[in-house]
Parts: C-alpha cells; structure tokens; sequence
C-alpha cells in the first residue's frame, strides 16, 4: 500500500547540521520525499500540531522547544510508509531508541533528564505516529500545491 507521512527535522536535528544525514536514511530505504520545506512555526501552530498533549505537564517545555528554531518539514511516500518512517526514526526516549535508528544513532538523551531540567525531550525528528495523524499532519504542514508526484529513476527504469 503506497502511504504518505509527515516528517519534520526538529530544531535539534537543523541546528546539529543533520538535515543531510538524516534525509539520507529515507532515501537510502528507497522512500521519496515529495515536499520539504523550512519552517519556524509559532506557539498557535505548535499548538495545532501536538493538539494531543496541549493538557499534559510537558507540553510547555515541548512547545519552548519546538518554536526555539526552523524545522525542515517534508512528506515522505512509499509502500507502508507510516509505519517503516517511524521504524527508520527509532523510538521517542533517545535513550531507549535502538542503534541503527536516528534517534539511536545521534541522540541519547534520557526522559529523566528532560524532566529534571524542565525541558522536552530533544530528539532530531518527528514522525507521524499512525495513518490518521499522517493525514492530519499532512494537511496542516502543506498545501495540496506544495506535494509533487513524479516518478524517481528507480521507478523510471524498473516498472
Ligand atoms: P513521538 O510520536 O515519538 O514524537 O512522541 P509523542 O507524540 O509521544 O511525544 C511528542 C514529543 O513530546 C516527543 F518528541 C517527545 C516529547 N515528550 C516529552 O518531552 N516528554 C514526555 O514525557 C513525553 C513526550
């Protein structure tokens, strides 16, 4: 089934200089990026965006971070692409995220540390969670103009 999701490299990840590298582990896979764009959001779109934990105690450090600097958002569209973006992406805890994934591999942090500091949990990248918050986040990121359909080399040369 082919999928779109929503990714955004998070100010951690732009400031570090990982645009690069952390693009590279989508296209490596084979996925396609068919919108990306750089984007300094506001405290009201921040909102928007992670509406599911506006209640919860970490929300203020997440939206003083997530507003700190510009995010590189894309759409990313291959076979089963929710779930293998959030596979490549590695779980949420730096700490806990398995080598190999980029939260594993460039970052570290620990969910105890965040707390104990006030802040969020930085970790290089948000993924859409699931098909209904990739549309979600798909519709509030970018406009339908913005989302390009073209076929890469592979598609090309292969089909
Ligand atoms: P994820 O789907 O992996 O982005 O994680 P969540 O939607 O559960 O959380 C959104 C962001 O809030 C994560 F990037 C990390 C941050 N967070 C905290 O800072 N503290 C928490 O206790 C839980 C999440």
């Amino acid at each position: 089934m082919i999928e779109q999701t929503f990714v955004a490299i998070k100010p951690d990840g732009v400031e570090r200089a990982l645009i690069g590298k952390v693009i590279e582990r989508f296209e490596q896979r084979g996925l396609k990026i068919v919108a990306m764009k750089m984007v300094w959001v506001d405290r009201d779109f921040s909102k928007k965006h992670y509406s599911a934990h506006i209640n919860k105690p970490f929300y203020k450090g997440l939206e003083d971070f997530i507003v700190s600097g510009p995010v590189v958002a894309m759409v990313i569209e291959g076979v089963n692409a929710v779930e293998y973006t959030r596979k490549i992406v590695g779980v949420t805890i730096p700490s806990e995220a398995s080598p190999g994934t980029i939260r594993g591999d460039f970052a570290h942090q620990t969910m105890q540390h965040a707390d104990e500091h006030g802040h969020a949990v930085v970790n290089i990248i948000h993924a859409s969670g699931n098909k209904e918050e990739a549309k979600k986040e798909i519709d509030l990121w970018f406009d339908a103009k913005e989302i390009h359909s073209y076929k890469t080399v592979h598609e090309k040369h292969t089909f």
